[in-house]
């Protein structure tokens, strides 16, 4: 530990030489230096201090110890020296593996994927939030159990043991199944109340739209911009895990549900990715969703095709999209290219037919118009369309539902009734379909 109570920790990654030559071409990979470059990111986040940065060169993975006896001995010499408290190893760790390598380090090694759902465990805020990792957690921990509590006991707290509490460490097998089930069953309660609140949602007609993309990519800012919202918005990765829902009024005045979302990480157990099924489902429900980038990263075109390698895993695919290039603010070339930096971000991946790009800051709040302007564009949802409405003076709460979700023209009085003029979406034209006198096509889409 630092003096400020920090953990040390020190990284560890393997550079498979042949790797490379297997994986598919058209998606940009990231290199074992940018890997790391991700999981310093990532310890940082869970508020270890990084002493070192290890990167050994293999042709192949060591079966029982990932890296081998000769580089073992290397790692205990630099545990000792920086007094490190923690081993992170960017690659997944067989259940073995990682026992030998915390007997032979006598040193607690977490892999990539636990790092991560430590920093989920601390970030959880709802229940089913806290729920779900805690599942995840134990799931993930189950295979590599044996003998594992007297050690964690014994080194105590920090990353990796938030969460499911020491406690449960210690018991065996069948008291963690028993949680599990227990955790399992808790969590339908949860969710089948969640389920009634969407269907609550969706009787009145408003589309939703997700906020998808990679951590840190400024979802919550943007959210927070466009809805007047607060929720947490941080450098560090992974701030948002529970999904948030506001409404935002369109210039075209429908009204739409916009949703912040957990954010994506390359390389995350499909079956972690699926345990977030609120995120899932608000992305998957989505009738149009927001691909935020942080166009001033490196690695802005491998997080983009890895986002949508998630989409697709999860059935997201075909949604229509529109790809946010944000915190356009810290690029040199400013924002006067925006097809070239869509190109360039967009890469060798596949340009989606349907999406459509524009560049933002999240920051300043430049592009914002030209961003809603879109959204209204794409939207298919519930389309704008002209009409007038002799509305009886009477009837004055009508009146009020227009102001209040259509675009009011004009409005005559008359003695007994009120003609008003207005582009309205087509659930509130049905609603007040006995008082049309003249409707024209829709105008959403000029
Ligand atoms: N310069 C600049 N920084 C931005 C912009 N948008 C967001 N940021 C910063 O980027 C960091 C991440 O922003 P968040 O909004 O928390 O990102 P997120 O995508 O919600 O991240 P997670 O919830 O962690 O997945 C914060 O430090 C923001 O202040 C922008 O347009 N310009
Ligand atoms: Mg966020």
């Amino acid at each position: 530990m630092t003096r400020t109570g920090q953990e040390r920790a020190i990284l560890v990654g393997v550079d498979l030489k042949a790797r490379a030559r297997k994986l598919p071409s058209d998606i940009p990979q990231f290199s074992p230096e940018e890997s790391l470059d991700e999981l310093k990111s990532l310890a940082e986040s869970a508020g270890a201090v990084v002493e070192e940065i290890v990167i050994q060169a293999r042709t192949a993975l060591d079966a029982a110890t990932l890296i081998g006896s000769g580089k073992l001995d290397e790692l205990k010499d630099l545990i000792r020296f920086h007094e490190a408290d923690t081993v992170l190893f960017d690659s997944e760790l067989t259940p073995t593996q990682q026992r030998n390598l915390e007997r032979s380090l006598d040193s607690k090694v977490l892999d990539r994927t636990q790092l991560i759902l430590d920093i989920f465990a601390s970030r959880a805020r709802t229940r089913e939030g806290q729920l779900q990792v805690e599942l995840a957690q134990l799931n993930y921990m189950l295979p590599r159990l044996t003998g594992r509590g007297v050690q964690m006991s014994r080194l105590g707290g920090g990353i990796g043991t938030r969460g499911p509490g020491e406690t449960q460490l210690e018991t065996d097998r069948r008291r963690i199944y028993g949680r599990i089930k227990k955790l399992s069953d808790e969590l339908e309660g949860v969710r089948s109340g969640r389920t009634t609140q969407r269907r609550q949602r969706q009787s009145v007609p408003l589309a939703t739209i997700a906020l998808v993309g990679y951590t840190n990519a400024g979802k919550s800012t943007l959210f927070n911009r466009l809805t007047g919202a607060e929720v947490l918005t941080d450098a560090r990765m992974f701030a948002t895990l529970d999904p948030t829902v506001r409404h935002i009024l369109l210039p075209s005045h429908r009204k739409v549900l916009l949703s912040d979302t957990v954010g994506f990480i390359r390389n995350l157990p499909t079956t972690l990715v699926k345990a977030f099924r609120a995120t899932l489902e608000e992305v998957t429900e989505a009738s149009l969703l927001l691909h935020v980038v942080d166009v001033s990263s490196p690695h802005a075109s491998q997080q983009t095709a890895h986002v949508f390698k998630v989409l697709a895993e999860i059935g997201a695919e075909n949604t229509p999209e529109i790809l946010v290039m944000n915190k356009a603010d810290l690029l040199s070339e400013g924002l006067h290219d925006e097809h070239g930096l869509a190109q360039r971000i967009l890469g060798e991946t596949k340009i989606r037919g349907n999406s459509s790009a524009i560049a933002v800051s999240a920051r300043s709040g430049k592009g914002f118009d030209e961003l809603l302007a879109l959204i209204d564009k794409n939207l298919a949802l519930d389309p704008v369309s002209h009409a007038v409405f002799r509305l009886p003076t009477a009837e004055g709460s009508l009146l009020h539902i227009l102001h209040e979700r259509a675009k009011v023209l004009s409005t005559r009085y008359t003695d007994d009734s009120c003609e008003v003029e207005a582009e309205v979406p087509e659930s509130v034209r049905k609603r007040l379909e006995p008082f049309l006198i003249e409707a024209s096509p829709s105008a959403t889409s000029e």
